[in-house]
């Protein structure tokens, strides 16, 4: 059960100091003033235009210094929020490096200018690139955590630099702790007992809003505290000695691997939220002033000096050393360019793999009978699997069965449609497990563990499901690269199945969808047509550094139509390579997926009629990066091009490759660019409605007929 305790008496404990002798006691001092210094710095630069944005870590710099001290720079990680300016000075980030972040230098080691101040990184001290939403950080900690703890019982520790003892830190506001994934997070962290250290900087407020209103009860270390082998520790965050206690609690409850800790720290915010904010209008004078005696820049000196610890001139002396370090820093900072236009492009994608090149063009090597696109599917998995250890494949349903007993039992799950059938069985439990029925938590663990250096391809049973984890999709895995300069990334695979076609599907088994991935920059997406290219695009996703989008539709899993031979353990196909599956004269239709069939079909029949068209039919295969090499030879040999897909038409893939020709190619019309789509609706249960709302056969051969007659 989670091991709680009361409140820690921070009179009680006056006396303790845990072990910190004198110079470290100055030294958590020199660290809060340096904090609360460089913030004073900033707001000065903000007001005089030499930098761009502001966000103070003051009132919080206690329990951070304490923090920093409890835990080890580059041996644990850490997973941080904006106010943790004082952590990272006390990890080892200098002065000089905050304010390369804040005047947006290109030399900034954190974001490489392009990032906010105070979103901290450091791949030298293990610090993970910080985003700006709240809440990202507690799943991405969690998959860092479990990255260890996995790779360690697979003999992996050097492929993810695993320390033995390590632990994790993850800080957050009071108010972040309401949003989903934390909850997510403690379940994981808990339920696997995960060494990950929370650590809540509750200043009462997150922005506006108090504690009481995003915390039932006000209090969300009660909230918590039936977490099974959570240890739960509250402390006054304005005390560095008492923080340092609870965290070095905290701390060596993860390094004993007893279950993931909490400390909930009370903090003060005498900057208001932000430079934007002004508290006043929402918190009356007497509140305000009541924080006043707690802030630890002017109680934490005045305790060092009755205690004889330190006397007034050595304090003086630091300040004195303090504010000459951040003078000189700052200025030093403010001659430091910020990074050239021509540098944007930069680590969006991985510069030393790319998955377009000739390198990822192999031969297929045949063998066996034509089988399913499941079957390759799963094929490569296997041997992806067999070929590089730090795979790991999670998801809801992918393991076989998660009672590992039953195993001999039971002919085992392996995914709702059969794809990772068979892998636990191989290949553990360390690398293919259930996760719990939650996206975001898939998501968000399989950017920890990529960060780390596993390889995690993991699954989301349903397009139509993959919305709670879009945030971590959309903000995380594909910025990662990018806005880290490249000291950190996430290469991960996520396959999940969409699509109709299925009758009876309706609106919540039918989505496509994919132009809201082709529309984030940093991510490949990946729509295979056939199971030889399943097998070959699949391994490409897996062997590739960059993050892959990777989408089965779910009626072509078992037909016999685009059934293809095993190609081999090496067989892959480079992305932005599309397949012309027909070559003609007349006019081109570019599409992918399950309108590829669909579309041979409807050719067929036309010339069945007697109205034979000479048609190019060009398989995409992949729609980020898209071939638009193809789609122009092609469309200057015919000069007629329709684009058909399976989602809804309105703002989809068929406008960006109208506008494409519209810009690169118009002179080569001699037709209006067409688009044949769904309609802009959702998908209907009943079949008259399905069929109406996706493309059919006949419309195609409409539209076909249609555009060659123009
Ligand atoms: C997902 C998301 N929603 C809203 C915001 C805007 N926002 C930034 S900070 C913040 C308040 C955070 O409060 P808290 O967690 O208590 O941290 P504090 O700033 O008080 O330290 C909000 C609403 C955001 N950055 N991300
Ligand atoms: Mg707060």
């Amino acid at each position: 059960m989670a091991t709680t305790t009361d409140q820690i008496d921070p009179e009680a404990r006056a006396d303790e100091r845990f072990g910190l002798e004198p110079e470290d006691l100055l030294s958590l001092y020199r660290t809060i003033y340096l904090s609360r210094r460089i913030d004073d710095r900033e707001l000065l630069m903000k007001r005089q235009q030499k930098i761009f944005f502001q966000i103070s870590g003051a009132g919080h710099e206690a329990v951070l210094a304490a923090a920093g001290r409890a835990l080890k720079p580059g041996y644990d990680w850490f997973y941080t929020y904006y106010r943790d300016r004082a952590l990272c000075l006390q990890l080892g980030v200098t002065p000089y490096e905050m304010f390369l972040q804040a005047v947006g230098a290109a030399a900034d080691p954190a974001s490489a200018g392009r990032q906010m101040p105070s979103h901290w990184g450091h791949a030298d001290y293990n610090i993970v690139s910080a985003s700006s939403p709240t809440g990202t950080q507690f799943l991405q900690a969690v998959g860092c955590a479990e990255a260890g703890v996995r790779a360690a019982k697979l003999g992996l520790d050097q492929a993810v630099a695993f320390e033995g003892d390590e632990v994790v830190l993850v800080t957050t506001g009071d108010g972040t702790t309401s949003e989903g994934e934390f909850w997510e997070s403690l379940n994981t962290a808990s339920n696997l007992k995960l060494p990950v250290v929370y650590l809540v900087e509750d200043n009462g407020y997150a922005i506006s809003v108090p504690v009481e209103v995003n915390t039932a009860g006000g209090s969300v270390s009660k909230l918590v505290s039936s977490f099974p082998d959570l240890l739960i520790r509250e402390v006054d965050g304005t005390d560095p000695v008492a923080s340092y206690g609870a965290m070095q609690e905290a701390v060596a409850h993860c390094r004993a691997r007893k279950g993931p800790a909490l400390v909930h720290a009370h903090v003060i915010r005498p900057y208001s939220h932000s430079m934007s904010d002004d508290e006043k209008m929402y918190r009356p004078d007497a509140e305000r002033e009541a924080e006043v005696g707690r802030d630890p820049l002017t109680r934490f000196p005045a305790r060092l000096t009755e205690e004889g610890v330190a006397t007034a001139e050595q304090l003086e002396r630091i300040r004195a050393e303090v504010d000459e370090l951040v003078a000189a820093d700052a200025e030093r900072a403010e001659q430091q360019p910020q990074p050239g236009p021509e540098t944007i492009y930069v680590h969006v994608y991985s510069p030393e793999v790319d998955a377009t090149s000739d390198e990822f063009a192999t031969e297929p090597e045949f063998g066996g009978d034509p089988t399913t696109v499941v079957d390759l599917l799963n094929a490569c998995m296997r041997d992806e699997m067999r070929r590089d250890p730090r795979i790991v494949v999670f998801g809801e349903d992918v393991a076989d069965c998660s009672r590992e007993e039953y195993l001999d039992e039971v002919k085992g799950k392996g995914g709702v449609f059969k794809v990772t059938a068979g892998l636990q069985r191989e290949f553990g439990s360390e690398r293919v497990f259930n996760s719990p029925l939650a996206e975001a938590n898939i998501v968000g663990r399989a950017v920890g563990m990529a960060t780390r250096g596993l390889k995690p391809v993991v699954e989301i049973q349903f397009f139509d499901y993959i919305w709670p984890a879009f945030h971590q999709l959309r903000n995380e895995v594909t910025t990662m690269r990018w806005r880290s300069g490249g000291a950190y990334k996430c290469p991960l695979v996520v396959r999940t199945t969409y699509g109709g076609y299925l009758a009876g599907g309706a609106i919540y088994h039918s989505q496509t969808g994919a132009t809201l991935f082709t529309h984030t920059p940093g991510m490949h997406v990946v729509c295979p047509s056939n199971a030889e290219d399943a097998n070959g695009l699949l391994r490409t996703a897996i062997r590739c550094d960059d993050p892959v989008m990777f989408l089965e539709h779910k009626h072509l899993y078992r037909q016999t139509y685009n059934k293809g031979r095993y190609p081999g353990p090496e067989y892959m196909i480079p992305f932005g390579r599309a397949n012309v599956v027909e070559e003609g004269s007349d006019l081109t239709i570019v599409t992918y997926g399950a309108l590829v069939e669909r579309t041979r079909k409807a050719l067929r029949q036309l010339a069945k009629d007697g109205r034979e068209i000479d048609a190019e039919l060009i398989d995409l295969r992949t729609l980020n990066p898209l071939d638009m090499e193809t789609i122009g030879r092609s469309l200057k040999k015919t000069n007629r091009i329709l684009v058909a897909y399976e989602d809804a038409k309105s703002w989809g893939f068929g406008a960006e490759i109208s506008a494409r020709i519209a810009d690169e190619l118009f002179e080569w019309l001699d037709a209006p660019v067409r688009r044949l789509a769904s309609t802009d609706t959702f998908v209907g249960y009943a079949p008259t409605l399905e069929s109406a709302i996706l493309p059919q056969l006949d419309d195609i051969a409409a539209a076909i007929t249609e555009l060659a007659a123009y």
